[in-house]
């Protein structure tokens, strides 16, 4: 039998690296299923919303360096939107397949068309529809060559008649070239980095997901300079190590005063592989440094004084030999004594909590506990971004992430169906919202489908807890935020997947060791206090008066109870 496009498409991902793809299928998609099926190496991973499809392919591109997900027409490929606007934003490379109506009735309003240019144009880097097979035969190899070196999401429109009609001859390569140059600024532009370092006592080193090769060397830079090392979220798992005299924690609205501290405090700031984005948390007086590959977003969040264009690895190695070493640990040792005494702060267990509403944070103390070394963590947006960001610490090779660019909610189970399906030997932790969990429920079958072993550990507030809390720092009271749940764990039992209920302090640990060593899917439901209040390293006036503002309504609005429970359950973290 001759090749079709579908077969061509399949010769193709496999020669790029994709291992599986995320989808569901349907209509114009079913000759790609039928050619995946006939080829027999590509898994098809059938999961049950296009969304989980994108943010699953994005955590394999995590992990793997290609992920592809695939939906069909219509609504089917609009499902994938979420997830490809992650996946973009997150620079994973992303092969995104969206079949489409037969070509013959384009522009005719026809049943589930859709445009899927204007559609996709917004995430990803490379979109186009392949009318014919020539078409595809070029576009193909481009959309993979662009989604691995430029780093996001590549969108193919495939029309059904043309993924079923005879392949056209490939005219490129059909080999995707992935640069490995070294990549650093020029001989002249690190001598005036040296000077700049040498010139000043205290240095504060910023990191970013984009050090994350480079560890070695930045712990190397930190130790002949006596300088800090900070990080955003993205960059803290390979760089929050609590044993390292360096470390002095995480910068931004998640992080604590340690890691804003030592960036305000320093003569020179170095912002490693980061383009964290608020800019009311970068310092404005002193001088500062950016090093990233991306020459287009050096400046673009703080005041930079300096800017140079390369690989921190790359770089690091080059500008060590130029540096002196400093002596003085005065501004070292302050912001480290800081760091260690906020991480106490953290570690309080509140063993006193009442039924149903346990601290949060205890929770993520033991998550981290009982976690492996190698650990894979997806996140949901909500406040549990905030409990991970301060309590999962670095171990020995842990991964977190989250949606941290685009801040979608109902990211981490999906994230953990991709991560579990490209490594099958590193223990997986999703750590849910319930209001995220609620959102793409559905793909809990997919766990149960494939017997993914992920430990899932649902921090049940019953509440859009970053929404209410965000609307109490607002001054407005905390209005429909608040949901009443299923028993998270007794749907995970009906789905066979193990299901464990925590209400009480004392099943807290046990129940959370038990989960751990569970050799198979397990979903443990925590009913947490959505009252539990996460203090920015930084409170504006604004903020302060906000909540009080809220704490004024509430209590003019009979709801004392609320008032008082909120004071309790905050009054530590205050
Ligand atoms: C898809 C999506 N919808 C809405 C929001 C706005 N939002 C951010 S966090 C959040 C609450 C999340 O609730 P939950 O998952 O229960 O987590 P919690 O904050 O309670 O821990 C909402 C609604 C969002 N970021 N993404
Ligand atoms: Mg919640």
């Amino acid at each position: 039998m001759s090749m079709n496009v579908s077969d061509q498409l399949v010769e193709m991902l496999k020669q790029a690296g994709v291992k599986r793809v995320y989808a569901i299928t349907g209509d114009s998609l079913n000759p790609v299923n039928d050619a995946i099926r006939r080829d027999g190496t590509l898994e098809w991973i059938h999961v049950r919303h296009e969304e989980s499809a994108a943010y699953a392919a994005s955590m394999d591109a995590e992990i793997n360096g290609i992920g592809c997900c695939m939906g069909s027409s219509g609504p089917g490929h609009v499902h994938l939107i979420n997830g490809l606007y992650d996946a973009n934003r997150s620079g994973n490379p992303v092969i995104a397949i969206a079949s489409t109506c037969h070509t013959e009735k384009f522009g005719s309003d026809y049943f589930q068309e859709t445009n899927p240019i204007l559609l996709f144009n917004d995430c990803s880097k490379y979109n186009q529809i392949a009318a014919t097979p020539k078409q595809f035969a070029t576009m193909m190899p481009r959309a993979i060559q662009i989604a691995k070196e430029e780093k996001g999401v590549s969108v193919i429109s495939l029309p059904g008649d043309v993924a079923e009609a005879p392949a056209a001859d490939v005219p490129s390569s059909l080999k995707s070239y992935v640069t490995k140059s070294v990549f650093r600024p020029n001989d002249i532009e690190i001598k005036e980095l040296a000077e700049v370092i040498n010139n000043h006592k205290k240095i504060a080193l910023y990191c970013g997901y984009g050090a994350k090769d480079a560890v070695k060397e930045v712990e190397l830079l930190a130790e002949k300079l006596n300088a800090t090392i900070a990080y955003s979220f993205r960059g803290k798992i390979f760089f929050d190590k609590p044993e390292s005299q360096y470390t002095v924690g995480m910068n931004g609205l998640l992080g604590n005063p340690s890691g804003f501290k030592s960036l305000e405090k320093a003569d020179v700031v170095l912002m490693l592989g980061t383009d964290f984005p608020y800019a009311e948390f970068m310092p404005k007086d002193n001088i500062i440094v950016q090093i990233d590959k991306r020459a287009e977003i050096i400046g673009r969040r703080a005041k930079v004084d300096y800017g140079y264009q390369g690989d921190i690895k790359d770089t690091l190695e080059v500008l060590l030999p130029f540096l002196n070493v400093k002596k003085d640990k005065d501004f070292l040792e302050k912001m480290h004594a800081l760091y260690v005494e906020e991480e106490k702060k953290y570690e309080k267990p509140k063993e006193d909590a009442k039924e149903n509403k346990l601290n949060p944070e205890d929770a993520a103390v033991l998550i981290n506990k009982y976690a492996s070394e190698d650990a894979i963590f997806t996140v949901d947006t909500g406040m549990t971004c905030v409990w991970a960001a301060r309590l999962i610490k670095a171990s020995k090779n842990r991964y977190l992430t989250g949606s941290f660019n685009h801040g979608s909610m109902a990211n981490a189970l999906p994230m953990a169906i991709g991560a579990a399906a490209s490594d099958k030997n590193r223990q997986v932790i999703a750590m849910c919202g319930d209001g995220g969990l609620s959102m793409l429920l559905g793909d809990l079958a997919t766990v149960m489908q494939y017997q993914y072993p992920i430990k899932i550990f649902v921090f049940n507030n019953r509440s859009l807890g970053m929404v209410k809390l965000e609307m109490e720092v607002s001054g407005y009271i905390d209005w429909q935020t608040n949901m009443i749940n299923p028993p998270f764990d007794k749907i995970a039992e009906l789905m066979n997947i193990k299901g464990i209920e925590v209400k009480n302090y004392q099943d807290l640990e046990p129940k959370i060791k038990e989960a751990m060593e569970h050799n198979g899917p397990v979903l443990v439901n925590i009913y947490t206090d959505s009252d539990t209040l996460a203090m920015p390293p930084k409170i504006t006036f604004e903020q302060m008066r906000g909540f009080a503002t809220t704490m004024v309504k509430k209590i003019g609005l009979g709801k004392f109870n609320e008032v008082e429970n909120m004071v309790k359950a905050g009054i530590d973290t205050l």
